[in-house]
């Protein structure tokens, strides 16, 4: 029984390993032209703002255009966005615009949409390049730089502190592509700063309350930390929280800079309790779906379509809370 059950695996890997290759070896799906498309639009979670604010975007600019957009939402779970990705390949739509959750483990669905003939623009994040690759297993990648991002949150950190900071970095999800690249580029940033140290990291996977959580954590363990660097502002909130319940002063005590550009961030900056925020742009609606109409008319898409980003500090946050979300 255990010969014949492994000999059955093997022949599945098997097929599988010659799928694989078969897959890459495919010409990616072409996407043709018409008036009105069903293009399947797979969200990771609506856990956060960001997420929210991009879902609005692409949800507007779909009924802008008179597309019909089809939702789905992995509720945090890899897993999850693989099935729903798998459902739109079932309905048959014409294109699928994914943001992974993580980089590898959505492979599969960008793979698998490959072999229905269905094109995939990623947005927003993206997946392991040593696994797939723009061009030829999907369209492109349209998001910002986050390598970028953590550099400039560093550089700001440089600046307000005169290079002397032990740094407690509350870090996105794990095995997301903004998680690896903002910790990427701000160690990167800090590596030639002999004064400006990270004493503690880890992840806050996002979220406002696991961001306070882990913040009370290695606070106690690091309570001479005097800088907080979070991956996004729901992680730098749910940090603020966690100071002010020690009973110290953010902004004071402790030097906070994150990314995205929420409203309560930008607000948390006009109270002086964080330093300033990387803008992380979440409204993808008008580029997504500007991209997909290029590649439709036979354009040659980049690899990588950047979306540029702004900086929040207290020399703008007032004048531009209003736009943010
Ligand atoms: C960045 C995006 C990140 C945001 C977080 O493009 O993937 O995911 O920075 C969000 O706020 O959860």
């Amino acid at each position: 029984m255990l010969r014949r059950t492994f000999l059955m695996l093997a022949a599945g890997v098997a097929t599988l390993g010659v799928s694989a290759a078969a897959v890459s070896a495919q010409e990616l799906p072409k996407l043709k032209q018409k008036d009105k498309y069903k293009v399947g639009f797979a969200q990771t979670e609506s856990n956060n703002p960001w997420r929210i604010a991009q879902t609005e975007s692409m949800k507007a600019e779909a009924e802008k255009l008179g597309h019909q957009l089809v939702y789905t939402d992995a509720a945090g779970s890899a897993a999850k966005q693989v099935a729903d990705v798998n459902s739109m390949i079932a309905q048959g739509v014409d294109l699928i615009f994914l943001a992974p959750r993580e980089e590898k483990p959505l492979i599969p669905a960008v793979m698998a949409a490959k072999r229905a003939g269905i094109p995939v623009i990623l947005l927003d994040r993206n997946v392991d390049q040593n696994l797939a690759k723009a061009g030829r297993d999907y369209v492109t990648f349209i998001g910002s730089d986050f390598i970028e991002q953590g550099k400039r949150a560093a550089e700001a950190l440089d600046k307000a502190t005169n290079g002397n900071a032990k740094i407690i970095q509350l870090e996105g999800t794990t095995g997301s592509s903004p998680a690896n690249d903002r910790r990427k580029g701000f160690e990167e940033y800090i590596k030639n700063k002999p004064n400006m140290k990270i004493v503690a990291s880890q992840s806050g996977d996002f979220a406002r309350d696991k961001g306070r959580q882990v913040a009370e954590t290695l606070l106690q363990a690091h309570p001479d930390a005097t800088a907080i660097y979070a991956h996004n502002d729901e992680m730098a909130i749910g940090a603020i929280s966690a100071l002010e319940a020690a009973g110290k002063k953010p902004g004071q005590d402790v030097t906070i800079v994150s990314i995205d550009g929420t409203r309560d961030a930008l607000q948390a900056i006009i109270d002086g309790k964080m330093l300033a925020t990387v803008e992380s742009n979440p409204r993808f609606g008008p580029k997504a779906f500007e991209t997909m109409a290029r590649y439709a008319k036979g354009e040659q898409i980049e690899p990588w379509v950047v979306v540029p980003d702004r900086f929040f500090d207290k020399s703008n946050a007032k004048q531009l809370i209003g736009e943010a979300y």
